[in-house]
């Protein structure tokens, strides 16, 4: 009896030694200490032994309990420190790793644009104006001049919403809704920068929807001297000190007369080269005289008030300014052209 008792404390105690989780810790204290274990059932037979066997078998029996139990808890105790040291150094953070930095956006070139030519505008003592995308037909194009059925709204075919309602092909039927506004009375002295749409086929320099300033100056006695000497400034300051403009006779419904704006080459310095085609100018933007019935339908007396008006394309704008070669790059939110454009 003692020997068993000392051969099943051996085998208990060795197990425990290679045990490798709380599970088999758990699986030998069933197995050795459980209610159907060898142990139990020595005790149990307790009463089949002798007077003089029974407190030295009975002692034996606990002691041999007692030693497997205590190595079982220490054991137990062991593997969790072990647990949680693993678990310490997997979950341990290399404060000397170097950070992930966070990505920092920038202004898209079209509003650094827009931005830049409001500043200048408001240094020549303009505001600015704002108004809807949804134009009317009267706004749009009757009140610029164009009549319905006039063919030279094919230059500025639109998105229709209803037969009314249209995308509006440029900025002017803000400057319309402004003079409204100042009921016959100026001086009114805005720039409006916007979006504008037209049914155009899109390619390299074209686009069916882009972003237009548009600028309006009317009061007593403003002359074509006035359009020149403001739109000069502008050049100057846009694209640099050492460019010039030059005014090409055209044709705009709304103005008359009209001009076309060049400014002189920047890479040639006016002396002829690829980017100007041999010319030394680059057309930039179209203006003029703003239209008598221009003027009168927005409810100023034309016999007492002058005007003159400008628009430009901010793409185009921004295309000469920064050597871009395709309008489409402005709008595919690719990061690789956008971040060029970080310290504009
Ligand atoms: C262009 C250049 C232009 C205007 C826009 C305008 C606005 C009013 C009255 C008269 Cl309220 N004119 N805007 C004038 C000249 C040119 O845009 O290339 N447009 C097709």
């Amino acid at each position: 009896m003692q020997e068993q008792l000392t051969a099943l404390k051996h085998e208990a105690l060795d197990k425990a030694e290679e045990a490798k989780s709380e599970q088999d810790i758990q699986a030998i204290r069933v197995a050795y200490l459980g209610k159907k274990g060898p142990i139990t059932e020595v005790l149990r037979g307790m009463g089949k032994l002798s007077a003089e066997e029974r407190p030295i078998i009975g002692a034996l029996a606990n002691e041999v309990r007692d030693e497997i139990k205590n190595k079982l808890d220490e054991k137990s105790k062991k593997l969790q420190e072990a647990a949680i040291k693993q678990q310490l150094e997997q979950e341990s953070i290399d404060v000397t790793l170097p950070g992930r930095p966070a990505l920092q956006g920038a202004i898209h070139p079209l509003t650094a644009v827009i931005t830049e030519i409001e500043e200048i505008f408001l240094g020549l003592g303009f505001s600015i104006g704002e108004g809807p995308e949804i134009e009317t037909d009267y706004y749009n194009f009757e009140a610029m001049n164009l009549p319905k059925d006039h063919p030279a709204r094919d230059m500025q075919d639109s998105f229709y919403v209803t037969e009314d309602l249209l995308l509006r092909t440029q900025t002017s039927p803000v400057q319309a809704r402004t003079m409204e506004k100042f009921a016959g009375k100026g001086p009114v002295k805005v720039v409006v920068p916007g979006k504008v749409f037209r049914r155009d086929d899109d390619d390299a320099t074209h686009s069916h929807q882009f972003m237009q300033v548009e600028g309006l100056y009317v009061d007593k006695k403003v002359r074509m001297s006035d359009l020149k000497g403001v739109l000069e400034t502008f050049a100057k300051q846009f694209f640099g000190q050492d460019r010039s403009i030059r005014l090409r006779p055209s044709f705009f419904p709304f103005t008359e007369p009209s001009v076309e704006v060049d400014v002189s080459c920047g890479i040639c310095s006016g002396k002829g080269c690829r980017v100007c085609k041999q010319s030394g100018w680059i057309e930039v933007l179209g203006a003029g005289m703003v239209h008598p019935r221009v003027l009168e339908m927005s409810g100023f007396d034309a016999n007492e008030y002058s005007g003159f008006a400008f628009g430009m394309g901010v793409e185009r704008l921004a295309m000469l300014k920064y050597d871009i070669d395709d309008i489409r790059q402005f709008y595919a939110n690719d990061l690789r052209f956008l971040m060029q454009f970080k310290d504009v």
